[in-house]
């Protein structure tokens, strides 16, 4: 049984090898990317058994895709080749460190991945892990994948914990009203990730993780990421919330931190750590990941983040 089964688009990503902006870069590194098969492989790396399962295009770009996130230890049986859709790709400037502006473009629309469905994906593949890690950017990419998202967010009886985290993604979305359905997927999760920020901008929550809590009380387990002031999480064993700040970092770039602050709170999860470890283990292995440039950094080392996790409060951050 795979300790975590993650659903999701991977595409072949582009940063420029210099900084300014897409209008004016002329090459580009090429890495992968795909915030869900991001946590696979970060939990992977840390000694997890993890399945990603998606859809590639029966092209080069599927076939370096499925083989890279296979390198980390991540199952790809799952993982099926469209011949008649193409692998989605993007770029991404590595912009202000500072403010972390950049610029994003994807080409992903009538990808491989776009067409996941109900009907075309394994969904015993995803049901027989003890996690199934989802996100909200599958909920953008076309109405089967919305559909998709909603039979998996459904309830059922044993179903693994189903995890969401909300990845709201501007770009993906025509208006923020129609990311409201992130609210009603996240409803129907055991365990959900919101940033403070997306909380506001996808569905004009402002007030805290107390609002958002007020908003939606269903998950079992909320966590609200407040960037470099930390984040907070409120359930089953921490039901007045637990909120740990965030260890300063030097940022070289902020794109897969929250991939990685999700893949270290399961981790941890899976490990039946108390609350505010799983926390702790997010921020690590967010850490590493906001001080490399590219979307995965290699997850910290079980010991010394557990001895990081379990320092007293005036040791920590
Ligand atoms: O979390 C990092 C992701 O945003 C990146 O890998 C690309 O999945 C991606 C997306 O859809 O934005």
């Amino acid at each position: 049984r795979f300790d975590v089964a993650c659903l999701g688009e991977s595409m072949v990503t582009f940063r420029p090898t210099g900084p300014g902006r897409l209008a004016d870069v002329p090459s580009f590194d090429r890495g992968i990317g795909g915030a869900e098969s991001n946590v696979a492989c970060t939990l992977a790396r840390a000694g997890h058994s993890a399945r990603w399962v998606g859809r590639v295009g029966a092209d080069g770009f599927g076939e370096y895709l499925t083989r890279e996130i296979a390198a980390c230890g991540v199952d790809t049986s799952a993982v099926r080749a469209d011949a008649g859709r193409p692998t989605g790709i993007y770029f991404r400037t590595a912009g202000d460190r500072a403010t972390d502006a950049h610029e994003v473009a994807y080409y992903r629309a009538g990808s491989a991945a776009s067409a996941m469905s109900v009907a075309n994906m394994d969904l015993d593949a995803l049901r027989s892990a003890r996690i199934v890690h989802l996100s909200g950017i599958t909920a953008a990419l076309s109405a089967d994948c919305l559909g998709l998202l909603r039979e998996l967010t459904a309830p059922r009886p044993g179903r693994p914990l189903v995890s969401f985290d909300v990845n709201y993604r501007p770009g993906l979305w025509s208006s923020p009203a129609d990311a409201r359905v992130l609210l009603e997927l996240a409803r129907g999760a055991d365990l959900v990730f919101v940033g403070e920020d997306e909380a506001e901008e996808a569905w004009g929550l402002t007030g805290g993780p107390a609002a958002i809590r007020a908003t939606l009380p269903e998950p079992a387990t909320l966590v609200v990421k407040q960037g470099a002031l930390g984040a907070a999480v409120r359930g089953e064993d921490a039901p007045d919330g637990v909120h740990e700040p965030a260890p300063a970092v030097e940022v070289v770039a902020a794109v897969g931190a929250g991939d990685a602050f999700a893949a270290g709170f399961l981790s941890a999860t899976l490990r039946g750590l108390p609350a505010a470890q799983r926390l702790r283990h997010g921020h690590l292995w967010a850490a590493a990941a906001l001080t490399v440039p590219g979307d995965m950094a290699e997850p910290p080392g079980r010991a010394q983040a557990d001895r990081l996790a379990a320092l007293p409060d005036a040791e920590w951050g």
